[in-house]
């Protein structure tokens, strides 16, 4: 009782669309954890969707937040980030792992840079070692099938895939430093859709799968890793947290869905909040 994590989430503000630090901010803070924000850059919309958009890159500026909080002496339980603007960003998030992180504090990657087997608008090969030197330093990563894919250095394919598939895919990007990895976009068959997680201390490996919704959703990658940190952060092991967030991620697209909502605005998390916060419990 009375003791409330702190978490730093390390990604853009895109003012409209659903995304980043406006998905995962709110999710956060709903599941009892003290948010804190690092933002990378700063854009009107996302980049994936909209007819053009503005972007502040925030690299310098980070230098000096990092440069006050060192001051503060402020420690954080996790440490979350996911898009960042430019190839030396992953640079100044390397350096802030290496200042924040303590022995208790868990570092999420989301190695954000593509999807549907293309690189999001801006990125391009040159970010890959960086993003895999960066995927190393964490404890747990949460790429897509593109992202992981890149990563490794292996060809796109959209599925559906076996499940002996994707265990290799998450036995060798585990390989890169980190302990626990979880594999978003994941199918099977044409009708579910999901992921899988695999932890390579115990060898743990599951899949999560729920009915496919027709559409493409944005945002949906930040909904997932956010809903998946508050489980982890809530006491939740790897497998338990992976079945909660593909549930939380699946409602918000089917409410998405059913209000026939313009995707690109991302997706209806808000209303299913409630239901993230019971599933939470002990
Ligand atoms: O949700 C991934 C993401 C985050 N931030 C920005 C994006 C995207 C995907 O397009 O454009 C700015």
């Amino acid at each position: 009782m009375g003791i409330q994590k702190r978490a730093v989430c390390i990604n853009d503000i895109s003012g409209i669309g659903r995304c980043s630090i406006t998905v995962a901010s709110p999710i956060l803070s709903s599941a009892g954890i003290e948010t804190s924000v690092l933002p990378t850059a700063l854009l009107s919309t996302h980049t994936g969707g909209f007819d053009s958009y503005s972007f502040l890159d925030l690299t310098d500026e980070m230098t000096r937040i990092i440069g006050e909080w060192k001051k503060l002496g402020i420690t954080f339980d996790a440490i979350y980030s996911g898009y960042l603007g430019s190839v030396k960003q992953i640079n100044t998030v390397s350096n802030f792992i290496d200042t924040f992180k303590a022995k208790n504090t868990l570092v999420m990657v989301d190695p954000v840079m593509g999807d549907s087997g293309r690189y999001y608008a801006g990125f391009t090969d040159d970010y890959i070692e960086d993003m895999k030197k960066l995927c190393g330093k964490a404890d747990i990563i949460v790429p897509n099938m593109t992202e992981a894919l890149f990563l490794l250095g292996r060809e796109y394919t959209d599925g559906p895939y076996t499940e002996e598939y994707i265990k290799e895919i998450l036995v060798e990007i585990t390989k890169t430093g980190c302990k626990k990895a979880v594999l978003t976009g994941v199918h099977y068959d044409r009708t579910h859709v999901g992921a899988a997680s695999y932890d390579a201390e115990n060898g743990v490996f599951d899949s999560a799968l729920l009915p496919r919704i027709e559409g493409f959703y944005h945002g949906t990658g930040d909904v997932f890793a956010s809903a998946l940190l508050a489980c982890l952060m809530n006491g939740k092991n790897l497998a338990q947290a992976t079945r909660i967030a593909v549930n939380f991620t699946h409602n918000s697209i089917e409410r998405t869905y059913k209000a026939q909502k313009d995707t690109r605005y991302g997706v209806m998390f808000e209303k299913e909040l409630p239901d993230l916060i019971k599933a939470l419990q002990p």
